[in-house]
């Protein structure tokens, strides 16, 4: 077997080839010919067969809990939505899914909900994630429509990569553009962030701005172009408007490179520099990410990106344009079909004469004709009691909404939750009612949109396990149960696929960006062997669209774009007195979101295994924090405990939490609970980048570490649950001693067996190992303060063959019996070198490339997603941290 597909992770949209050998194994490796990746692989996508496994999926449908056939569980879930639907009305229903699932899922949810049920609430996590993209470019450019592709990095000669860290949330195409800056080294890289990150290491100018200050730094050079003269007169002139708005509010705002140093907290020399290069070259793409869209003022920056673009003219050339890059595998997907409450199929929105067309295709006289509620107002609906039933796919909200404990109390509250998921038991699973089972990645079929527009099949190569179904087919049972089986009589994800197509030309003159009409007749082998191509894909443009815009053509009524005048704001909330510090959140390399897939393989969960606070070692001082140590950070909302890691990379008053770690994982571990509910007016996006809080130090009674051969739930107040070799690894934390260690240790390990163990009660210590037929069953280590032994080597003796005698010995110490080479924490996920090795090779041999560094110890070499990390360590293995 060997079937093309599709990642199923971010937004890079790789395509993969994935084979199965005569012994069942599943190889997934690049696929040499998809031109988002031409075969290259980031960690996460390189390590996919790692979790395929049946572990933790969710089988059967659940009602409360009870295991029921499929007909009780749909039956269900259509008459609890009939129900609630006619005593309060269709606004008492909602729908949250997700830019996870495929575009024929998404259609048929959405047509449900706005087209048969008749309200506009279904609203997806891409509202977290991409709304203020949208909402801006539809302000830009009359459209959401992304001009560029893949290509035009490579194209470009400045490449301005401004709050996006894609070296770890995109690597391939990171990956690409790092390649594109080795074959000409003359292509310039600057990078905006708060922080310097993993990105930040390609980039020839790194600019560590003030957090929430992007549409300053914009403005200032909106405003730097006009003063030196580097206009396009004639583009502005022809295909814009709105230029003298914008430009008088960019003078307002930020009249001077000095005045713009102050207020975003950089030098001048390092502003002039970046408005320097801007202003002279012609071939300029600004890649732009959550750092720029996650803010209470998002839509406004995502204009004063475009603004620039408009103003010179850098736009629907090669090399040139602003250049949202999508989060999630069908973010792209999700919007193409309408599936945000603020817009209702195929790029149209809620105007009467498009009400009237939609209905008239979807042949019903029910279709919403108002905007639904966004994300966070959903929820909030929820809380309130307004919103009685919701139906929930492919997201898990219980931990990525911000202020994440209210939202989850709200829906724990919820008459009627009913959840779609592939994975048993996840902090969202916990709150509902009807449980259905969905077919997961390699067990489904349909089609996903990438960052560059790229319509991509994803291929089924597996059987779901259980009774997992696909989602289109789910959504598709309810409907027919609500009386519409007429509208949704889809036997394949094909008759979908050709239905939306279908609906994007429906009476578009040329008004609709999104437009795919040449594939609505696509006969199932056709949509089977469907190649990778961009939309617009129409009659005279059958192969699709590399590049929009190339005719200076917008979709606002009067053909041109629309610069806005823009009026910078600061985040909802500043820090002050009782939270001094700005809550950074994002992303780690190896994990995906709320980790129910990438917490599956052992490999990527040695980059990062637990949650952290990165803080700069000033403030660490300042707030009594120290490395290793567990701090307590607060917020207005909420708090979470993480592990203190000190780097000047992070700039000083801000600090860094992943996102990942939900409850099913850990406890006191989960990040929205600490964020703003705050959101931008217009797109409705959420505040994820700049919570005020307060960090200090966690002191709890005991600090430890448990390892055993089976995962268990053991009571602690902090607790991380980490999959590994043959073993499974908990950090521990408590607040309240126990009584008897050893009494708890075989409380939790079982008492069988052989028991090495060392006590020392006054001191808080304890130690122990036991031993089952010569191979270590489990270990417990326990001490008054988070100074416990590295990990590392006990853990790797759960997949090592009987204890030697030697090992025994060393047990209790937590420390090999002969010097082996310390690791350290994984950097190369692939071959597992981890960052003390790199730093003695690096220093004992002189080693200064990350091409000399593989050659010695491989690390780099195979998917190369931890290149910038041994940029980064090479770069600093002569500075110390704090
Ligand atoms: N490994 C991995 N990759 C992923 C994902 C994942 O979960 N794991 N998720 C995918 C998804 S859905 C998404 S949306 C993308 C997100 O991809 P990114 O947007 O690249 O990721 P984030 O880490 O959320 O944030 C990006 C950067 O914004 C910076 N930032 C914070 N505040 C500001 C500010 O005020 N101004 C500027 N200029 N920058 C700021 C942060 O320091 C951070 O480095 O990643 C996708 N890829
Ligand atoms: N603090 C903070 N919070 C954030 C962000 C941030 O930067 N900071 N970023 C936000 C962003 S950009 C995003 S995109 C969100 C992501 O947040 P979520 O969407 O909540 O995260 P996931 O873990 O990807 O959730 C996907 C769920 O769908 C399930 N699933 C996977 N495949 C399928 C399928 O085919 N069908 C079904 N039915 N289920 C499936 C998975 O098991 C999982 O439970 O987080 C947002 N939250
Ligand atoms: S860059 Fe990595 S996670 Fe993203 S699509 Fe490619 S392989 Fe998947
Ligand atoms: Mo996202």
């Amino acid at each position: 077997m060997n079937v093309a597909t599709t990642c199923p992770y971010c937004g890079v949209g790789c395509g993969l080839r994935v084979t199965r050998a005569p012994d069942a194994a599943i190889t997934v490796a690049g696929d040499p010919i998809h031109p988002a990746n031409a075969g290259w692989l980031c960690s996460k996508g390189a390590a996919l067969a790692e979790t395929l496994g049946p572990d933790g999926r969710l089988l059967h449908p659940e009602i409360r809990g009870a295991r029921v056939s499929w007909d009780a569980a749909l039956d269900a879930v259509a008459a609890g939505l009939a129900r609630v639907r006619d005593a309060r009305g269709p606004d008492a229903l909602a729908f949250y899914v997700s830019g996870q699932l495929l575009t024929e899922d998404y259609y048929v949810a959405n047509k449900l909900m706005k087209g048969f049920l008749g309200s506009a609430n279904i609203d997806t996590n891409s509202r977290l994630c991409m709304a203020s993209a949208v909402a801006g470019q539809q302000r830009a450019f009359g459209a959401d429509a992304v001009p560029c592709s893949y290509e035009d990095l490579e194209q470009a000669d400045l490449v301005v990569v401004v709050g996006s860290n894609a070296a770890w949330c995109h690597p391939v195409l990171f990956r690409r553009l790092q390649r594109a800056k080795e074959g000409r080294p003359e292509l310039k890289v600057v990078t905006i962030d708060p922080r310097r990150t993993a990105t930040s290491e390609l980039s020839d100018l790194h600019l560590a701005l003030a957090p929430g200050t992007d549409a300053i730094l914009f403005n200032g050079l909106l405003n730097y172009l006009r003063a030196s003269d580097r206009l396009d007169l004639e583009f502005l002139e022809m295909h814009v408007e709105g230029f003298a708005a914008a430009s008088a509010a960019a003078r307002a705002t930020a009249p001077s490179v000095p005045a713009v140093a102050h207020a975003c907290g950089l030098s001048e020399q390092d502003i002039a520099r970046f408005y320097h290069w801007f202003a002279h070259t012609e071939r300029v793409v600004t890649l732009y990410s959550q750092g720029i869209n996650q803010s209470a003022s998002g839509t406004d920056r995502v204009n004063g990106i475009i603004n620039c673009h408009l103003a010179t003219g850098r736009i629907g050339q090669p090399g040139a344009g602003p250049f949202s890059i999508t989060g999630q595998p069908n973010a792209m997907g999700g919007r193409e079909v309408g599936g945000l409450a603020t817009q209702l199929a195929a790029h149209m929105d809620f105007a009467p004469e498009a009400v009237d067309r939609v209905a008239r295709f979807w042949g019903t006289t029910n279709v919403a004709r108002k905007p639904g509620l966004k994300a966070v107002d959903m929820f909030a609906a929820i809380e309130r009691g307004e919103i009685k039933a919701v139906w929930i796919m492919a997201t898990n909200p219980a931990v990525s909404l911000p202020d994440a404990d209210r939202f989850r109390a709200a829906l724990k509250r919820c008459e009627l939750v009913i959840v779609s998921d592939c994975v048993r038991h996840t902090d969202t699973t916990a709150c509902a009612h009807i449980l259905l089972p969905a077919a997961a990645w390699g067990e489904k079929d349909g089609t996903v949109t990438n960052s560059e527009r790229r319509i991509s099949r994803q291929r089924a190569f597996l059987e779901a396990p259980g009774e997992a179904r696909p989602d289109w087919w789910i959504v598709t049972q309810v409907a027919r149960r609500l009386g519409f089986g007429a509208q949704f009589s889809y036997e394949t994800p094909a008759d979908i696929f050709r239905e939306h197509a279908a609906l994007s030309g429906f009476e578009n003159a040329g008004t609709r960006a999104f437009d795919i009409r040449a594939l609505a007749d696509l006969t199932d082998a056709e949509y089977e062997a469907l190649a990778p191509v961009q939309w617009p894909v129409t009659r005279s443009a059958r192969r699709g669209t590399a590049r929009l815009f190339t005719d200076r053509r917008f979709f606002h009524s009067s053909g041109k774009a629309r610069m806005l005048p823009i009026t910078p704001r600061e985040p909802a909330n500043l820090p002050g007195a009782e939270y001094p510090l700005a809550l950074n959140t994002g992303r780690v390399r190896d994990q995906w979101h709320t980790m129910t897939r990438t917490a599956q393989s052992a490999r990527l969960l040695l980059h990062v295994s637990e949650p952290y606070v990165e803080i700069h070692p000033d403030d660490a001082r300042a707030y009594g924090v120290v490395e290793g140590a567990l701090a307590r950070l607060t917020s207005a909302f909420g708090e979470m405990i993480a592990r203190v890691q000190l780097s000047r990379d992070q700039r000083p008053g801000s600090v860094f939490v992943p996102i990942h770690w939900s409850d099913a994982l850990a406890r006191r571990a989960r990040a929205g609970a600490l964020v703003n509910p705050a959101t931008d007016p217009i797109s409705g996006q959420p505040e994820f980048k700049h919570t005020p809080v307060r960090i200090d130090a966690y002191a709890p009674a005991w600090h430890g570490f448990l390892l055993t051969r089976h995962p268990g739930v053991f009571d602690a107040d902090y607790q991380v649950q980490v999959k590994g070799e043959a073993h499974w690894r908990y950090e521990l934390a408590g607040d309240t001693p126990f009584t008897s260690w050893p009494a708890q240790a075989r409380a939790w390990l079982g008492s069988h067996g052989e028991w090495l163990e060392f006590e020392d009660a006054k001191g808080g210590r304890y130690r122990a190992a036991c031993i089952d037929d010569g191979r270590l069953r489990g270990c417990l280590f326990v001490a008054p303060t988070h100074e416990l032994p590295a990990r590392a080597w006990l853990q790797a003796l759960f997949a090592a063959e009987p204890l030697r005698t030697e090992e025994r010995l060393s047990l209790l110490s937590g420390r090999a019996p002969l010097a082996t080479v310390a690791e350290g924490p994984i950097v190369c996920s692939c071959f597992g070198i981890g960052r003390d090795r790199l730093i003695n090779a690096i220093r004992r041999d002189g080693l200064s490339t990350p091409e000399a560094i593989g050659v010695k110890l491989r690390a780099g070499t195979s998917c190369g997603s931890c290149i910038p990390e041994l940029k980064a360590l090479i770069a600093s293995s002569g500075r110390r941290v704090a």
